[in-house]
């Protein structure tokens, strides 16, 4: 198998959901999602590998040399973010899915089978953005997310997962196949592969994450008949607060932590009413958790202020927090032999993204490479990576997923 063939199909597939500006809108559990899932299918079926979905609708494809052998699993997410980049998560599964159809070939054509089978999975809803918290499917299938209360949760619109996943009929229940190690390449989605000239990155940490969901509740009354002394104005409070989560930043070390607020809702949203209602969700992440927690108590603090200077009610809730996770150094020395033989440039390299690798590595040993991304960006429509860069990381994967086939990360290996 060549990269040619992987190409075609990356490229292909980059026309589902396509925006005019070469992005893509794949929200989890669209007609778009479908698509991709239905062309995963075909793919996997087209070769005889059977299909499993599962409650949460995460979507397998097994190869299995041994009737019960239990599984490697190494993929993405096929879902992305609004407006978002055609690389984001469809690179990681495409890649499996090549790499798979590479490494059956190779047992095919008389290699030894492994000891292990393999699954391509494609995880549901790792973006979370239509249904908040992120990395949704590979965490319920880890056993850190309640499968029920997923499935509960709704988008804007008040469809639940469980709805959504029903309506593109990707709501399984399948048996869910085993895991003994994980593996998955990503493209970086920051700048230092590309600034260093480097062909890949093996993750070794995870930032430390939390998301702040606020709600800001003030008082409905008319923009045109009521004193600015006696209102009580969500939309304000909530505009200090949004910069207040920006400005924390500048209470640390440059590039030490990253915050934002990425959704705010409004009520009731009409032109002559001050707002009662905003609901806000601030994204916190520094490669250190004191960091994050110290932060935070510092915009506690603040909100505390903006509430009482507005004479409003304003909540704060923790939620989507994510540990630090450090990916065994037994899988950061295989990619970095695989980069060797293969005689292209490694580095170690931090991921500020979260990522299912993430979600799985709190139950098997996970193995995690970057590819770069050109400029550095992502969820946006200008994310690039070029054919090249992609090739090298499907070679690197097939080798890389070769190895924990074998057994390169059971266990015994990293004594987990
Ligand atoms: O949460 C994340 O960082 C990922 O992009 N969903
Ligand atoms: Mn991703
Ligand atoms: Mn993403």
């Amino acid at each position: 198998m060549n990269s040619e063939s992987f190409l075609t199909d990356f490229h292909q597939v980059a026309a589902i959901g396509a925006t005019p500006a070469n992005g893509v809108e794949r929200q989890a559990a669209t007609p778009e999602d479908k698509e991709m899932r239905d062309w995963f299918v075909a793919f996997a079926e087209a070769r005889g590998w059977s299909v499993r979905v599962d409650s949460i609708g995460n979507l397998f494809a097994l190869v299995e040399w041994h009737p019960d052998a239990d599984y490697v699993l190494v993929g993405s997410h096929l879902d992305s973010q609004p407006r978002g980049g055609r690389f984001d998560g469809a690179y990681g599964v495409i890649a499996a899915l090549h790499a798979a159809d590479r490494l059956a070939a190779r047992v095919a054509a008389g290699e030894p089978a492994p000891k292990h089978n393999l699954a391509v999975v494609d995880w549901f809803n790792e973006e979370g953005g239509r249904f908040p918290p992120s990395i949704m499917g590979s965490s319920v299938f880890a056993g850190l997310m309640d499968e029920q209360e997923m499935l509960q949760v709704t988008d804007l619109a008040g469809v639940t997962v469980a709805d959504a996943l029903d309506a593109i009929g990707y709501r399984g229940t399948d048996e869910r196949p085993t895991p003994v190690a994980y593996a998955e390449i990503h493209i970086e989605q920051g700048p230092i592969l590309e600034r260093e000239g480097i062909e890949l990155g093996a993750v070794d940490h995870s930032w430390y994450t939390q998301k702040l969901d606020v709600e800001v509740l003030g008082e409905q009354s008319h923009t045109g008949a009521t004193a600015m002394a006696d209102r009580r104005d969500a939309l304000v409070a909530a505009s200090k607060v949004v910069v207040l989560v920006h400005d924390v930043t500048q209470d640390f070390e440059p590039e030490s932590i990253v915050s934002s607020v990425g959704q705010l809702t409004l009520e009731p949203n009409s032109p002559i009413v001050v707002p009662r209602r905003v609901h806000l969700v601030a994204d916190l992440r520094a490669n250190r958790p004191e960091i994050v927690r110290e932060a935070r108590a510092l915009l506690l603090e603040r909100i505390a202020a903006v509430a009482s200077e507005h004479d409003l009610t304003i909540d704060v809730r923790d939620f989507d927090v994510r540990p630090v996770q450090s990916f065994p150094e037994e899988g950061l020395e295989l990619s970095e032999k695989v980069a060797a033989e293969l005689g292209i440039g490694i580095r170690r390299i931090n991921t500020m993204a979260g990522h299912d690798s993430v979600a799985m590595n709190r139950i098997v040993p996970a193995l995690m490479m970057f590819i770069p991304s050109i400029d550095g960006v992502s969820h946006c429509e200008r994310e690039f990576t070029s054919d090249e860069q992609m090739s090298v990381g499907v070679d690197a994967l097939t080798e890389a997923t070769w190895e924990l086939l074998q057994g390169g990360l059971d266990r015994e290996e990293t004594g987990r």
